[in-house]
């Protein structure tokens, strides 16, 4: 089983991305799945472009993108992806496309492939607060999601792919002041892999 798991840039002013902080510690291999981390940039084009030049060279068979939603208490797995692009601070590259479609000829939305609730499952058992989310939002987390999942039906009908949204770290969390939450970076890295093994698993 060959999966593929990117991560982000920082972006909006932060010092840090824990995506990518927790994606790049993976081991290559995880219980016989060969794990290839690929960090994308935050920003629309290149970011879009990273991802489609990464799954041509691995043609992964699961694919596990992650991103940070800095707010949110625990993981979250993604349900769908929307074919809309309206962002509310610029991109990496100084870009901020508001209501544009990612693909003007795409579907309205992809539904992740991945099982998004058994994963959710797993992981609260594992003790790792987690919940099935059914917005990526409308800025490049959700423009990932939504060409990954267009790019596997129409190339790779048999792979899966999803997105995992991933809480800010204490630090960063303590930074923004009162009652923001936040996870300490090895928690992530214990929920990534295993839904790393849950993804390869499905
Ligand atoms: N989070 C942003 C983009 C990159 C990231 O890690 C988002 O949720 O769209």
């Amino acid at each position: 089983m060959n999966l593929l798991v990117t991560g982000f840039e920082p972006f909006g002013g932060e010092a840090v991305n824990p995506s990518w902080e927790a994606v790049r510690r993976l081991p290559a291999h995880i219980d016989g799945v060969t794990v290839t981390s690929v960090q994308l940039p935050t920003a629309f084009q290149r970011g879009e472009q990273a991802l489609l030049r990464a799954l041509e060279d691995c043609r992964p068979e699961r694919v596990l993108c992650v991103g940070l939603a800095g707010g949110r208490k625990g993981f979250t797995l993604e349900r769908v992806g929307i074919n809309l692009r309206d962002a509310r601070i610029p991109d990496n590259d100084g870009f901020q496309p508001e209501d544009r479609p990612v693909r003007p000829d795409g579907p309205a939305a992809c539904f992740a492939t991945l099982p998004v609730k058994e994963m959710v499952q797993g992981l609260n058992r594992a003790g790792i607060p987690a919940a099935v989310s059914y917005t990526a939002g409308t800025y490049v987390c959700n423009d990932i999601l939504y060409t990954l999942l267009d790019w596997q039906a129409r190339e790779m009908p048999e792979s899966r792919g999803g997105f995992l949204h991933l809480p800010y770290t204490l630090g960063q969390a303590a930074e923004k002041g009162e009652n923001v939450p936040g996870m300490a970076l090895e928690e992530m890295g214990r929920g990534l892999s295993l839904a790393v093994r849950l993804a390869a698993g499905a």
